[in-house]
Formats: structure tokens, C-alpha cells, sequence
């Protein structure tokens, strides 16, 4: 008799529609690691060498505002630039390449050198998600952008450059890789079923249960069902809502509340500051409804089993597809424990 808690089997990403192999029977034994103690030393709320702090000369010398609540600045050293003109070539569809307009800024979330998500005051991370919905709309006006990526990279693990707790977002003409499979797989779905994948997908887990991590009125914390990093989390949005312009007053204070608490579970788990990935899918700026869209929310983390041990995509996953040992449904367990 198979069983789906021990036997190798592969799941199936509906956003992406790319499946992943888990190999259960590889971690569901009895758990006798180590778990390691945070090493993270403290830091102060003011530091004269940090970059993002208030009234401190940034890499390109131009000097921060003497800023009391979040702070938004153009990236000294940006990937995009808004004014690149157009152009494109085409060598016998082999040799494939297009200018690409953009901007990109980097969002401070709190004067406060030495807060994270996690441990910032809701009232606070209310004023971030304002900034976000306020970031969203603004650039996403602009005629020559048609997305923008809000993502926030945290800990050195992650590449992040500082601890001052920020996000970056990179908006741009294309609509990038990762959204162009969400919005295929999305619209497919609506075409096909009338519904929206995400609407639907969040009222099973729902019902399940046992990928849940965490909820509050307005949202869901799960570990999705096909997810690739052992602990990887989506937050989805209850209300249909195809990106966070569409956010009630509510539901505002709903995601700060939730990313805050899901942030929290992580930094539990190892005892250390968790490091991540994460940013939003939603709605490309291009003008149209995009009713298949629906507001969400990943957050991938490189961590496996403690607070130095990580999972690395290399070999098969490289070559072949991504793999996992641990389920989602013992990673939410273990998460929602916390
Ligand atoms: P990360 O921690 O995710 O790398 O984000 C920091 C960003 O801040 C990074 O993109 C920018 C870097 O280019 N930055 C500035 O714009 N000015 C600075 O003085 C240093 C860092
Ligand atoms: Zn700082």
C-alpha cells in the first residue's frame, strides 16, 4: 500500500504548473540533530557605520533625512533605469534581446536599526504595508512599468547587505519570469473553471487544515502543498483581491498582522533570526483587470535543520527538478506548533 507520509511521490504546482519530488521517508525519522543556539549578535537601534540609518551618508554620499517612520529612496546602485530607450534584435530567434526600462528603490521600514518584521509594533508595520500600497500604485502609473516586485531579502544568508530591516522593489516593463508562469497558470484556471486558482486553493487548505500555519479575519499562512523549500510559506489573501491597492483599511492592519506573526514562528523555530526570501504576486501594472490575479504573498527560506544548516538547489534539482525530504504537512506542524 503507497503511503503518502513515507513512499517517494511528486506534487504538482498549480501556479507554476512544475512539480516537485518529495522524498519523505529520507527525514521522517526520528529527529536526533542538534538545534543550535542563535549566534545573531544584538545590535543597536543606532549604528554611525549602517547605510539605511537616519542622518547617515549612504555608499553614494548622498546623506539620509534625519527620518522618524519609514523611508523610501531610489537604489544608489540600480539594476534598471528608468530612462533606457527602446530597442530589441532578433537573430534568427536564437539570439533573442530587449532594452528594459525601470525603476528601482529600496524601502526603510523603520528608523530603528535593529527591529525586523517580526518584532515591530503592528501600528508601526501598518505604516511599512501603507508605503507598499503607496510604492505599487505610484510606479505602477508609470507607463513604462507594467510590474512591480516588492521582496525583502533578510540575513546574509540571503544576500541581504544590512541588517537595518528594509525591502527593495523592482519595478520594469516586463512582466518577469515567475509572474508570467502565475498569471498563465491563473488565467487558465479562470478560462477553464471560472473560478480563481488562489480563492479555491485557500478554502481547501482550509478545510484541511493541516497545512495551515497560521490566520487571522483577512489571512492564511500555509505551507503550500507543492512547496520546494522545507519550510516555505505563502500568505493568501481571504478575499479575493487582485493586488494590494485593493487592500481594505482592515485588511491592511490583517497583513501586518500576519506577516508579523508568521515572521515571529520563523525566528522561533531555530532560535535564531530566520533568514528569507519574500515578496508579493500580484496584479501586473499593465492596465488591465487581471481578474485571475489574487493577491499573495512567499516567503522562501534556505534553512533545513537548524540554524546553520541549509538546503542548497544544486544537482538534481538543477539538472532535473526540485526535491524535498520533509513534507509540507510536517513543516506546518512544526511551524504552527511554535
Ligand atoms: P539588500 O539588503 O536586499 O541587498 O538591499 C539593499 C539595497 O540597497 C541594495 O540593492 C542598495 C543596494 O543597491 N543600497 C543603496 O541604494 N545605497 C546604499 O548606500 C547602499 C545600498
Ligand atoms: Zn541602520
Amino acid at each position: 500500500m503507497f503511503d503518502w507520509k513515507q513512499d517517494p511521490h511528486r506534487r504538482f504546482n498549480p501556479l507554476t504548473r512544475e512539480w516537485v519530488l518529495v522524498s519523505p521517508h529520507r527525514t521522517e525519522r526520528p529527529w536526533q540533530g542538534q538545534v543550535e543556539a542563535g549566534a545573531a549578535a544584538a545590535q543597536p537601534d543606532y549604528d554611525a557605520e549602517c547605510y539605511l540609518c537616519p542622518g547617515n551618508p549612504r555608499a553614494g554620499g548622498v546623506l539620509n533625512p534625519s527620518y522618524t517612520s519609514t523611508f523610501i529612496f531610489d537604489n544608489d546602485f540600480a539594476a534598471l533605469k528608468p530612462d533606457t530607450p527602446h530597442d530589441r534584435f532578433d537573430r534568427d530567434g536564437l539570439l533573442i534581446a530587449e532594452s528594459e526600462p525601470g525603476i528601482c528603490r529600496v524601502v526603510c521600514f523603520s528608523p530603528k536599526h535593529n527591529l525586523t518584521i517580526a518584532n515591530m509594533d503592528a501600528k508601526d508595520l501598518r505604516k511599512v504595508v501603507d508605503a507598499w500600497v503607496g510604492q505599487y500604485v505610484e510606479l505602477g502609473a508609470r507607463p513604462t512599468i507594467n510590474y512591480v516586485q516588492i521582496f525583502e531579502n533578510r540575513g546574509p544568508m540571503m544576500g541581504a547587505s544590512n541588517p537595518h530591516p528594509h525591502c527593495q522593489i523592482w519595478s520594469n516593463h516586463a512582466v518577469p519570469n515567475e509572474v508570467a508562469r502565475e498569471q498563465a497558470a491563473q488565467a487558465a484556471w479562470r478560462r477553464e473553471r471560472g473560478t480563481c486558482l488562489c480563492c479555491d486553493y485557500a478554502k481547501l487548505e482550509l478545510a484541511a487544515g493541516d497545512r495551515v500555519v497560521d490566520q487571522n479575519e483577512c489571512f492564511l499562512s500555509v505551507v503550500p502543498f507543492w512547496g520546494v523549500w522545507p519550510f516555505e510559506t505563502m500568505v493568501i489573501s481571504k478575499r479575493h483581491l487582485t493586488a494590494i491597492d485593493g487592500l481594505s483599511e482592515s485588511e491592511r492592519d490583517g497583513l501586518a498582522d500576519i506577516l508579523k506573526r508568521v515572521t515571529a514562528r520563523y525566528d522561533r523555530l531555530f532560535h535564531v533570526p530566520f533568514p528569507y526570501s519574500m515578496g508579493f504576486h500580484q496584479r501586473p501594472t499593465d492596465g488591465a483587470p487581471h481578474e485571475e490575479w489574487h493577491f499573495h504573498t512567499h516567503f522562501y527560506p534556505p534553512l533545513l535543520r537548524s540554524a546553520t544548516v541549509r538546503k542548497f538547489l544544486v544537482g538534481y534539482e538543477m539538472l532535473a527538478g526540485p526535491q524535498r525530504d520533509i513534507t509540507p504537512e510536517a513543516a506546518a506542524k512544526r511551524l504552527r506548533a511554535l
